[in-house]
């Protein structure tokens, strides 16, 4: 996540920075060194021909080179952030440039460093020491081979591939114009016309096949710089990080997965026949697979926008947080004040006046930028920002809570080392804002004065089914992407099969398949951020799960009784002081620790998720009587 200011000034800053701490850096080794060898070969007078004793180094001598290590991180992922913000709020062929050489130099940074690292092996670590050590050797999720000129042409190319993203635009025949992804994400979601919504997710498809080979190499220059670390390949970096023996994440998420499989069978099913029923069985057959098209989003990754048309006829369904906010006519830095205010109500911090005055909240019209909601630790200090082309609707008004929540873990851990400075796992990062959401309920709305005191609230099940299909919807999605990915990383998956796993995994996890033929002149991964942007995914699912443990956690603080679905946290000081006390611990310890902090349990554990829709779930499973579920 990343940062601005004028292109001279960033220039300048960045390379004084560099400078300044390079040669902190070399000083900090250079003691270091001497310190190693003053204590572990003090001078002999004779040469003696005793075996060598193994290498014992001061912890002194550890901790200044961790010291020297952190401070020069900080420079060169503050320079590496506000290149990689400059590119990101305005795509052009020299802030592409920028961020590439700045994302090669902080590849070289950390290559040196493991390097270097080596001079203690066999020491005793402090685990602190320990934890830092690890924690760096992982810190990149695009670690790069040590040969200059590889390491620069995979910058190079994860510079592109975001931008091809950030860049893309298509052709629609039948409206005759260019079309961007947000214009035709609003096709999929709002049009029920079939061929219209298959036009606009054919078109998507057509800015990535151009990724394909820059993918494949990217893939080769990735791997080889894994390996360089010890990794057998990159999906093993991404891993390594869940602290976990090899294999034991992998059964993690498997089991995690197994637990809400039932759930989503259940979704699914009740989905499909309200498809079917749309348009008719020839095109949703009532036992196959949904055609992608069709569930209101690009991705098929969560289906909300299909409320309208799922939701129990005669049930009361609420009022949509996109109207009432029109209504009341919120802009968006509007929309960003109202998911503040409800951080403050816990008892956090206001944003800084720099968030205000850096982040880009809407979508400028005369340049190309990423649109795609992020949130950036530009210094890993109180410089953080948001990017989001925010429109006022209730899918980015719940996005901004997303992004919030990264915000405040940001501040949260500032004071930590450098090192220390990262969420307990990514999981937890990307879940917190989500968590936080999880109490804009109708009657916080109405609390807050966006729902008018007369306003209908909607009745339990349409409430819960609304949620589900963002929630539930998502979970497969989030469980295959990176087993997609962590075979392709492998070898598993060669370039020349990328797309036909890609669909297997599809049908597979979640019962949904392409609406036209694909083909490997295809490549259908690079039309979802995350792919060519390197963001590792599976955090995503963790988060969906850890979501609803935060939540019942916090509901339980704030002394809840009732339903989970009807909890809202809103203005809980108590429950807010215990999410800040877990933020604020950063990575500083196992996550199973931080997770424990908060919820009293070291486990990942979706027995929150199913009581938060167990009502739900009883009610489709009536609604499924006599048809035949699954694909
Ligand atoms: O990418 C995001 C956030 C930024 S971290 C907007 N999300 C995933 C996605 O859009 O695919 C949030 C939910 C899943
Ligand atoms: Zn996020």
């Amino acid at each position: 996540m990343q940062r601005k200011k004028s292109k001279q000034i960033v220039v300048s800053t960045g390379w004084r920075l560099l400078w300044g701490s390079l040669w902190c850096v070399v000083c900090g080794i250079g003691w270091g060194i001497w310190q190693w060898n003053s204590e572990a070969h003090p001078p002999r007078p004779f040469a003696s021909s005793r075996p060598a004793s193994p290498p014992r180094v001061s912890a002194l001598a550890v901790d200044t080179f961790l010291r020297g290590l952190e401070r020069e991180m900080l420079a060169l992922s503050t320079y590496r952030d506000r290149t990689g913000w400059l590119q990101n709020t305005f795509i052009t062929h020299d802030t592409q440039m920028l961020a590439a050489e700045a994302e090669a130099r902080m590849m070289a940074f950390v290559s040196r460093k493991i390097k270097e690292m080596k001079q203690f092996d066999g020491v005793k670590l402090s685990d602190v020491q320990r934890r830092k050590f690890r924690i760096f050797r992982n810190y990149l999720s695009l670690p790069a081979p040590s040969q200059d000129h590889l390491r620069l042409e995979l910058a190079q190319i994860a510079s592109d591939l975001t931008a091809i993203y950030g860049k893309g635009k298509c052709y629609m025949a039948t409206k005759k114009r260019h079309l961007d992804l947000q214009e035709l994400s609003a096709i999929l979601a709002k049009s029920r016309d079939y061929d219209e919504q298959l036009e606009a997710w054919r078109c998507w498809r057509t800015i990535s096949p151009v990724m394909r080979e820059k993918y494949a190499r990217y893939v080769e220059l990735a791997n080889a710089g894994a390996r360089e670390l010890g990794a057998a390949d990159l999906g093993q970096i991404w891993r390594r990080r869940y602290e976990m023996p090899t294999g034991a994440f992998e059964g993690e998420v498997e089991r995690l997965w197994q637990q809400v499989k039932p759930l989503y069978d259940d979704l699914h099913c009740y989905v499909r026949a309200k498809l079917s029923e749309q348009y008719g069985g020839q095109r949703v057959a009532p036992k196959g697979k949904i055609p992608a098209h069709l569930l209101g989003n690009m991705w098929a990754q969560s289906w909300e926008h299909l409320f309208p048309l799922v939701a129990p006829k005669s049930s009361e369904k609420g009022e949509d947080i996109g109207l009432l906010l029109k209504k009341k006519q919120i802009d968006p830095k509007g929309m960003v004040r109202i998911a503040e205010q409800f951080f403050r109500s816990l008892g956090m911090p206001a944003l800084p006046k720099s968030f205000w005055e850096r982040s880009l909240f809407a979508k400028p019209r005369d340049r190309s930028v990423v649109c795609h909601a992020s949130a950036w630790h530009i210094d890993l200090d109180q410089d953080v920002r948001l990017s989001q082309c925010i429109e006022v609707t209730a899918e980015d008004f719940q996005t901004l809570h997303h992004e919030l929540g990264h915000i405040y873990y940001y501040l949260a851990y500032h004071k930590q080392d450098v090192l220390f400075r990262e969420g307990a796992h990514d999981g937890f990062h990307e879940g917190i804002g989500d968590a936080v959401a999880l109490s804009v309920t109708p009657s916080y709305l109405q609390k807050i004065g966006l729902a008018g005191a007369d306003a209908k609230k909607p009745d339990d099940i349409a409430f819960l089914l609304q949620m589900a299909l963002e929630k539930v919807a998502f979970l497969p999605f989030g469980r295959m992407i990176d087993k997609w990915r962590w075979e392709v990383f492998s070898g598993k998956v060669p370039p020349s099969a990328y797309n036909k796993r890609w669909w297997e995994l599809r049908e597979a996890y979640q019962g949904i398949q392409a609406p036209l033929p694909r083909s490997e002149r295809d490549f259908d991964p690079g039309a979802k951020y995350h792919i060519p942007a390197n963001t590792p995914y599976m955090r995503y699912f963790l988060a969906a799960i850890l979501q609803f443990q935060f939540h019942r956690t916090l509901c339980a603080e704030s002394g809840h009784k009732g339903s989970l679905h009807t909890c809202s946290n809103y203005g809980n000081k108590a429950a807010g002081q215990k999410l800040w006390q877990m933020l604020q611990a950063g990575s500083s310890r196992p996550w199973p620790e931080t997770l424990a902090l908060l919820t009293g349990k070291r486990e990942m554990d979706a027995s929150a998720i199913l009581a938060y829709f167990a009502p739900l779930q009883r009610w489709l499973k009536q609604q499924n009587q006599g048809r035949s579920c699954g694909w």
